[in-house]
């Protein structure tokens, strides 16, 4: 076997905007746990899946679009909750477009059930699934996901 595919595969979780506040920000809706503690859920789950998970959060658009085109060569697939950017950012829709790696699309509050305006995401469109509802259980399905797309 050639030593690239022996490789562990990475994963890019990537956060958008006011999800550094998680764990005090409406936790009705978000839940109790905290940035730190999905990030936690992430690498254990990474770990038990041979998954390298390189994890971060942005309140900026833009910083996102560099991170989703820098992924062209640091990563072999994305997890993304965008956060309100799902509902308004084409230029995170066209990066990851751009790259061409698998993408997962998370939300930690089933969005079809909240406001109109958050029922429509633009990144949903390039994403090989999406996972609401299920706060941050979903971060592992997404990994789980990933980890069968990618093997
Ligand atoms: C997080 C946000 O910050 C909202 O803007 C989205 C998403 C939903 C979530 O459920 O994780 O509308």
């Amino acid at each position: 076997m050639h030593k690239a595919e022996t490789m562990a595969k990475r994963v890019l979780v990537l956060n958008g905007p006011n999800l550094n506040l998680l764990g005090t920000r409406e936790p009705d809706i978000y839940g109790a746990s905290t940035l730190r503690d999905v990030e936690q859920l992430c690498a254990g789950t990474g770990k038990e899946l041979g998954l390298t998970v390189d994890f971060r959060q942005t309140n900026s658009e833009g910083e996102m679009v560099t991170w989703i085109q820098d992924a062209r060569k640091t990563a072999d697939a994305i997890l993304i909750n965008p956060a309100a950017y799902s509902h308004t950012s084409v230029a995170i829709l066209d990066a990851l477009k751009a790259i061409g790696l698998p993408v997962v699309e998370v939300h930690l509050s089933n969005i079809h059930q909240r406001e109109p305006f958050r029922h429509h995401s633009y990144v949903s469109s390039v994403a090989l699934g999406v996972i609401c509802g299920f706060g941050v259980t979903g971060y592992r399905l997404a990994l789980e996901a990933l980890a069968e797309k990618l093997q």
